[in-house]
């Protein structure tokens, strides 16, 4: 109910103001008098002596401010990320650049960022003429009874396909990189220069080797620093498909390209193979966005466009010609950091005779036409030419035989030819 003396002087008679109530006739100040407009200097006196505002009201609202400044500094603080600096953000002479779409919570921290950022432009020192292709048999030297490799990281633009470049990390400047081929006994040194602005490792997967040489970042050895080489040194012992990739941010360094090819022939090669030739089929994701290159991973704003076969996508892959009748040894390398790919093979079932590097002993060897080569494994298998025409080898999760969403000459990505001629 409202005071009389809190209610606005009215003309007599007037209506009461929208939304006023006013006291019903029963009400015991019905009737009381209303202070006339034109009140006394004694009364408005009296009024503003109420109002005056007192020493305790000063300090009752400065604390009550300093209260409130205090909380909101410590709800930005628990809510927000005070520990990446705008200097953080832009570490690197381009700064870091965002995928778009990418879901980033507030207290992600500058190395998780730094992790999924785009390829810094400033940091490419080549750009490969656009039909390089990759996985280029590396020659070495010996040295003693040492056969001596020498692996160089970098950062270069690499042709996907002819009018799609990306921004990959590379080894001796090509995607994937050189092919490593040695024999069951060789001495290795492989040495590994770090031309990256980062530093690095390289891990021999699904070597039996000493521990100190198997590569994991600040597990078994310090990094390499950009600007250094480090020497790897061992002897194979397993015959069979393998192959290297970074071990330092793998998820960063091998997404974007640093991975290669590393076959070893068994001491004493058999007299009579059973096949005629070699498909090396190494795996890879892209995601390019805007002029950016990401690296792909499974999670929003960095799922992949792009797909390649030996740095390639459809219709820019490598096609194979091959006689009917003839028998090929596809080795299928997951060399894919993140995503698993149903590879098919058109035209007939291939066996499966050897999966990560070890022989399947003959009662097992399957029979198949697609084969699931996940993130590491390998699968070498035999495909006998029965028919003439193009067959395709692809992968079939179908997304990944477009490129950025779309099909030319009937594929994309993960497809390539083989060519059968009679
Ligand atoms: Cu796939």
């Amino acid at each position: 109910m409202q005071e009389p003396d809190k209610m606005q002087p009215a003309a007599p008679g007037a209506p009461p103001p929208a939304g006023m109530t006013m006291p019903p006739s029963d009400n015991p100040h019905a009737g009381m008098a209303m202070p006339p407009t034109g009140t006394s200097p004694a009364g408005e006196m009296a009024m503003a002596g109420n109002r005056a505002v007192t020493p305790l009201q000063i300090a009752a609202m400065t604390l009550l401010t300093l209260l409130a400044l205090g909380a909101g500094v410590l709800i930005a603080a628990l809510g927000g990320n005070f520990g990446m600096s705008v200097r953080d953000m832009r570490a690197g002479a381009g700064g870091l650049v965002m995928p778009p779409g990418m879901v980033m919570s507030n207290n992600m921290s500058t190395a998780a960022a730094q992790g999924m950022a785009a390829v810094d432009p400033a940091a490419v020192r080549y750009t490969a003429p656009a039909d390089t292709r990759g996985d280029q048999p590396l020659v070495p030297t010996r040295v003693g009874d040492t056969l001596v490799f020498t692996l160089t990281t970098s950062i270069i633009k690499w042709n996907i396909l002819p009018g799609t470049q990306v921004m990959a990390y590379t080894y001796n400047q090509q995607v994937p990189g050189p092919r490593i081929r040695v024999k069951v006994g060789d001495k290795l040194r492989i040495n590994v220069q770090n031309m990256l602005p980062e530093a690095t490792t390289v891990h021999w997967h699904g070597l039996i080797l000493p521990n100190n040489m198997d590569g994991p970042a600040d597990v078994t050895q310090a990094p390499i620093a950009p600007g250094t080489t480090f020497a790897y040194e061992f002897t194979p012992q397993q015959a069979g498909t393998y192959f290297y990739h970074s071990h330092r941010e793998p998820d960063r360094q091998q997404a974007l390209g640093l991975y290669g090819a590393l076959i070893i022939d068994p001491a004493t090669p058999p007299a009579a193979p059973a096949y005629s030739r070699e498909v090396v089929v190494q795996l890879q994701e892209w995601t390019v966005r805007n002029g950016s290159t990401f690296p792909a991973m499974p999670m929003e704003g960095l799922l992949p466009n792009f797909f390649t076969i030996n740095g390639k996508a459809y219709p820019a892959t490598e096609t194979v010609n091959i006689k009917q009748g003839e028998t090929v040894l596809v080795r299928f390398i997951g060399t894919s950091s993140a995503f698993s790919h149903p590879m098919h093979i058109h035209g007939g079932p291939f066996r499966i005779i050897e999966t990560d590097g070890n022989p399947v002993p003959p009662a097992a060897q399957l029979l198949k036409d697609t084969v699931n080569v996940s993130p590491g494994e390998r699968y070498d298998v035999l495909w006998t030419a029965r028919e003439p025409g193009r067959w395709l080898l692809h992968c079939h999760i179908l997304h990944h035989t477009t490129n950025d969403g779309t099909e030319e000459q009937g594929g994309g990505g993960l497809t390539m030819i083989l060519n059968v001629v009679p």
